[in-house]
């Protein structure tokens, strides 16, 4: 608790008369914090290499190659509880407690990826993206700090496994006060330049249609020798992650697609199949280790 304490009174704006942080009362939060969105249904977009899905059987959660077991749906329930007012200028401590319908705790979660929960912190407007790993501290409850960079909305994808369970995306909304522009700065460009490490985006076909397999290549380079980087290391155990968003309001667990790195591409390319179920405009993120730093390359696509 001293640790969020501390990180609470750098912002000027909270005032917080001691205690534990997680007492926090409701009148601090109107408006000015997080919102639950309790979500029931497991989510639809995690796509494991191009393995087609049937849906409502539960999905083998990752390096799946065509097992079509029926994985049973946990039917969780994702609470979010903010443990103070939500502003832009310093991270905010959340608290993630998972349910099952009857309310009570869940217990018992498997890994996957390394982690027991992924969380994808993303602005409404798909500017700001972040990808994080909550603490897991028993009774079904998961603690994290989140960055809130800008006003506005914020959708949050809690990505886990109830042991035993298909794995299952919850929606959790969080509202930062402030003017927002909330205009999404489509820019459909194929080469961008990240940190130290410049990235172009390959698609195995001109024009991606809705529901068709296709092919994300995404071609490394360090800019500093436009040389494929010598330092690229395994991330959460694969080659790279990325995460694809559909452009949507509000975004719903729908429009999320985490999809796999296959193996045994050659060096400075990561190789990912997936599917857009739906016509729009879509942003993604792969991300890659270089060396324990993590690249985000991000780049819009356009749906047909
Ligand atoms: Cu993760």
């Amino acid at each position: 608790m001293k640790r969020i304490l501390t990180a609470l009174a750098i912002t000027s704006t909270l005032v917080i008369t001691g205690g534990c942080a997680s007492e926090v009362n409701s009148s601090q939060t109107p408006s000015g914090s997080a919102t639950t969105v309790a979500d029931a249904n497991p989510h639809s977009g995690h796509n494991n290499m191009g393995d087609s899905k049937t849906p409502g059987t539960g999905e083998n959660p990752h390096g799946g190659h065509s097992e079509n077991s029926f994985i049973e749906p946990a039917n969780a329930v994702a609470t979010l509880t903010a443990r103070a007012k939500v502003t832009v200028s310093a991270p905010i401590a959340l608290a993630i407690d998972i349910k099952d319908k009857e309310g009570k705790p869940i217990a018992n979660f498997d890994k996957f990826q390394e982690k027991l929960m992924h969380l994808i912190v993303v602005s409404d407007d798909l500017q700001s993206f972040n990808h994080i790993h909550p603490t897991y501290k028993g009774n079904g409850r998961f603690e994290v700090k989140a960055d809130f960079p800008q006003p506005g909305g914020y959708t949050l994808f809690s990505d886990y496994k109830v042991a035993g369970k298909a794995e299952q995306v919850s929606t959790l909304k969080v509202q930062v006060p402030g003017t927002s522009s909330n205009t999404s700065k489509i820019d459909l460009a194929t080469t961008k330049t990240f940190g130290n490490t410049k990235a172009n985006l390959k698609l195995s076909q001109p024009t991606i249609k809705a529901g068709q397999e296709v092919h994300l290549i995404f071609n490394l380079l360090d800019a500093a020798n436009n040389q494929p980087p010598k330092d690229l290391q395994n991330y959460l155990g694969e080659r790279g992650h990325l995460v694809i968003l559909k452009q949507s309001s509000p975004l719903t667990e729908a429009d999320y697609i985490h999809a796999h790195a296959m193996k045994d591409t050659p060096p400075g390319e990561i190789h990912f199949i997936t599917s857009f179920p739906q016509p729009g405009k879509y942003k993604m993120w792969g991300q890659f280790n270089r060396n324990g730093k993590i690249i985000t390359a991000d780049f819009w696509v356009d749906v047909q």
